[in-house]
């Protein structure tokens, strides 16, 4: 039986001080219910609470931590850095570094501008690209997240083509207004969003694989239908591979999927765990960036000499033969074994799965876009979360959230998460029983 009485404690005090008691709302467990964990340590796949529980890690940060955690590189660069100081608001090697394994490993990335976060990228591709164009509209799709700029808080208009509305308070219907919001993987709403307004777009931004309503990967031409009508109408086409980046391949998913962006958005793997984000592409782009160029964009902190020592660290670790054919194993393993747990107990679940990303949904019917996602049963996913976690197995706390596998993740781990499955599944038979469903 797990204890939980010093986290409980720490949330009790936290939630005096800070918003839902957390720095990021997913973390405060309000999709499943109960109160959140207070982590002390992680260590290759695992994590550890302030209670002394240990558990088998699926959220890795929400992505950074591919080599699982406090993976000795990663440590070690920092332990080394760290002598040297932590930051000096001036250029460093390790900036130039950074940028050349992206540049290198990523083929629509000439050049490149690091941040601090994938928000901050993808709000100043989106800056860049309305003026590069000299246009407004941007084009983004239900159920994709692309960090909390008031341009993203945008959900759909009434009509098919009306332009968005805020999903925030505080986010002025002025800006929404210039956001048009369309259904994942909808090729026709696509052709019908640039026939009406084709000449006013500046750019339309998608996450390649979706991981923010769980992960939905693209159908086939959905991704070669926006290049081709970006393209044809002078629009710029920005993939925001924040979690695909260095995650399914050296090149992310532009390079799995055969289409190249004019602005990709990075973060997460990037920073190997430390706050770093990055935007780049083309050349002729990138050169409008300030100090180049008249597009302004700045930060304090951005190219942090510890931040990118650990993203150097960790991308130079990726680029070791056979690492991602090994995460493609865990993946493709981890998703045939809970499926198997899950018809086992006779619970209807869907798994969409690519390289080590995976989300299970509680439905018997497809999950290729947000309406279909959010027709996912959250009340067993829940359960299953809650389960799950007393099996000592720390799933993401939201059925809209992709599961992260590290290279950290050994066979053994995997196999324990399917046990775990099995039996968390068998507890939730019983609720569809009981209701019939
Ligand atoms: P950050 O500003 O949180 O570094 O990145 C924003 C972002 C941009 N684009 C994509 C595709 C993203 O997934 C994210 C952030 N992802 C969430 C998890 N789905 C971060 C977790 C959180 O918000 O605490």
């Amino acid at each position: 039986m797990r204890r939980i009485s010093r986290s409980q404690q720490l949330y009790e005090r936290a939630c005096d001080l800070m918003p839902g008691g957390v720095n990021s709302p997913v973390r405060a467990f309000r999709a499943v219910g109960g109160d959140p964990l207070f982590i002390t340590r992680g260590e290759g796949s695992k994590i550890f609470d302030v209670d002394g529980n240990e558990y088998i890690d699926y959220v890795c940060s929400w992505g950074p931590l591919i080599l699982g955690h406090a993976h000795p590189a990663v440590v070690a660069a920092l332990e080394k850095a760290i002598r040297a100081g932590t930051s000096y608001g001036a250029p460093t090697e390790g900036e130039v570094a950074l940028a050349s394994l992206i540049v290198e490993a990523v083929p629509s990335v000439e050049r490149v501008r690091l941040v601090n976060s994938g928000t901050e990228a993808t709000m100043s591709a989106v800056r860049l690209a309305r003026a590069f164009t000299g246009r407004n509209k941007v084009i983004k799709f239900a159920g994709c997240y692309h960090g909390h700029a008031d341009t993203f808080l945008v959900q759909a208009g009434s009509g098919a083509l009306t332009m968005g509305v805020p999903s925030s308070p505080g986010v002025p219907a002025e800006i929404s207004g210039l956001t048009l919001v369309l259904p994942y993987n909808d090729i026709s709403a696509v052709e019908n969003a640039f026939e009406r307004f084709g000449q006013e777009i500046a750019a339309v931004i998608v996450e390649p694989v979706a991981g923010n309503m769980g992960i939905v990967p693209p159908r086939p031409g959905f991704l070669d239908t926006l290049r081709e009508l970006t393209s044809e109408a002078g629009s710029l086409l920005i993939f925001d591979e924040v979690i695909t980046g260095f995650r399914l391949g050296p090149g992310g998913a532009q390079q799995r999927f055969g289409v190249k962006p004019d602005l990709t958005c990075f973060g997460k793997i990037i920073g190997g765990g430390l706050p770093v984000g990055a935007y780049g592409g083309r050349a002729e782009i990138m050169q409008l960036v300030a100090p180049e160029g008249p597009v302004y964009q700045a930060g304090t902190l951005s190219g942090n000499p510890l931040a990118v020592q650990a993203g150097i660290a960790t991308l130079e670790q990726l680029r070791k033969p056979g690492v991602y054919e090994e995460l493609e194993e865990k993946g493709k393993r981890l998703a045939e074994g809970i499926g198997e747990a899950a018809a086992k107990a006779g619970v209807p679940v869907r798994i969409n799965q690519i390289g080590s990303l995976l989300s299970v949904f509680f439905t018997d019917r497809a999950v290729e876009d947000l309406d279909s996602a959010i027709r996912a049963d959250q009340d067993s996913y829940r359960q299953f979360f809650i389960s799950m976690l007393e099996e000592g197995i720390y799933l993401p706390p939201s059925q809209f959230e992709a599961w992260f596998i590290s290279l950290a993740h050994a066979w053994e781990d995997l196999e324990k998460t399917v046990a775990a499955a099995e039996k968390s599944f068998k507890k939730i038979e019983k609720k569809v029983c009981q209701n019939g469903l």
